[in-house]
């Protein structure tokens, strides 16, 4: 049944054009990398919900995202945020991870959970509270160097909530000088991927609002720092594959938080509302890869895909390998855009051609693609199914409630 429905969807993709064999080397070198803070407890400024089986240290976090890979074969990397995941020695984590088969991605400092940032960390007007948040900047270039990861991923909390509350313009020349110290940390092969967000927790102004922001910094302070875009950033009907496809051919994208949302920052399972905006950006992204200009593809190449989820009324390991299978299957959908027939109707300027080129692909059926896929690359061709079969949930739920909060 398994091999008909595939023999099928291979005929009806080399009739429009598709090299299936190549699609499928792309879909096996996709990474995903999973955040530690999308395993812990969670909640909204309402209540934190303690949930049975939730990791009790950085450690287990890390056991629970080494299942999202083991099940799905491309999530071998775990973003980190300090202090969430403090420990006292960064190399003995470094070795649990890489016995658990994954790496460390990801560095996240965290400016935004300490009294003295109430007014703002690099952006405060106290050069005292300025100081600390740059040697915690500092300290994180420090923690990626020890633990193997490139990418230092920064959001800022920094912002007002009334007019006259400080000044705008020194507080960006004040986040300036912070960020061009830790830049001077790096190492050559090191990036700073630089996140904005429109609003919240401040509701006046917030100091990188929008890409703009986050890509003028990274201009002014070099080639190593890039944009990171999240796709709950953005007020309601913001066209986010534009900003991806404007960012790339600046060279400027870095970094991706996927998650869902239908108001705000809601931080849900990835694809849960809107899985074309998904598959639009991902057509931008592969339309830069296929570009003449190789610093476009590099760019396009070099984007860390990362989920930034912080589910928090369902089951942790399911609902992180649900985002990541609808990032597959959108990404999987994206692939068989026939690039050529939509470059094609744009030379016509058919508008209603090259449009049809870039839908038809979405509509398509990528279920036995992604089970080929997997089969070839030896992992369950049902992730989630395989999971819940596997016990290890069972097993978790000794460690009872009250795990860690973030
Ligand atoms: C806050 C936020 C942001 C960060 C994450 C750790 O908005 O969701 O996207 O990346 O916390
Ligand atoms: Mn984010
Ligand atoms: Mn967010």
């Amino acid at each position: 049944m398994q091999d008909r429905a595939y023999a099928l969807f291979e005929e009806q993709q080399k009739a429009r054009g598709i090299d299936v064999e190549a699609v499928k080397a792309k879909l096996k070198a996709l990474k995903v990398e999973t955040p530690s803070w999308g395993y812990a407890d969670q909640g909204t400024r309402f209540k934190t919900f303690q949930k049975v089986g939730v990791p009790r240290n950085t450690f287990e976090k890390m056991e629970d995202a080494a299942q999202v890979h083991k099940y799905t074969g491309i999530c071998p990397a775990v973003a980190i945020h300090i202090p969430w995941d403090k420990v006292d020695d960064y190399s003995v984590l470094k070795r649990h991870v890489s016995d658990l088969g994954i790496t460390i991605g990801a560095i996240n400092p965290n400016l935004f959970q300490d009294d003295d940032y109430m007014l703002g960390s690099v952006t405060n007007s106290n050069a005292a509270v300025r100081r600390k948040a740059t040697d915690h900047l500092l300290e994180c270039v420090e923690i990626a160097r020890t633990v193997g990861s490139k990418d230092i991923s920064m959001w800022f909390a920094d912002g007002t909530n009334y007019p006259g509350q400080a000044d705008i313009r020194k507080r960006v020349h004040w986040m300036h000088e912070s960020l061009k110290e830790m830049y001077g940390a790096l190492d050559s092969d090191m990036r700073m991927l630089i996140e904005y967000k429109f609003f919240e927790p401040a509701f006046y102004h917030t100091d990188l609002a929008d890409w703009g922001m986050a890509f003028n910094m990274a201009n002014k302070l070099g080639p190593q720092a890039q944009v990171l875009v999240d796709t709950g950033h953005h007020a309601q009907g913001t066209n986010i594959e534009h900003i991806v496809a404007y960012l790339i051919g600046e060279y400027k994208l870095g970094g991706f938080h996927f998650n869902s949302r239908k108001y705000a920052d809601d931080d849900l399972i990835v694809g849960s509302v809107n899985p074309y905006e998904l598959f639009l950006i991902f057509y931008q992204i592969l339309d830069a890869i296929a570009d003449s200009d190789a610093k476009v593809r590099q760019t396009a190449e070099g984007i860390a895909y990362m989920i930034d989820q912080s589910h928090n009324i369902e089951e942790k390991i399911p609902a992180m390998l649900r985002s990541v299978m609808n990032v597959q299957t959108q990404y999987a959908k994206a692939l068989l855009i026939n690039l050529d027939e939509v470059k094609d109707a744009q030379e016509r300027q058919d508008v209603l051609g090259a449009e049809e080129a870039v839908r038809s692909a979405h509509e398509m059926d990528v279920t036995p693609l992604l089970y080929a896929v997997r089969e070839e690359m030896g992992v369950p061709v049902e992730p989630l199914k395989a999971y819940r079969a596997s016990g290890y949930g069972e097993k978790i739920a000794a460690r009872g409630k009250g795990g860690a909060s973030w």
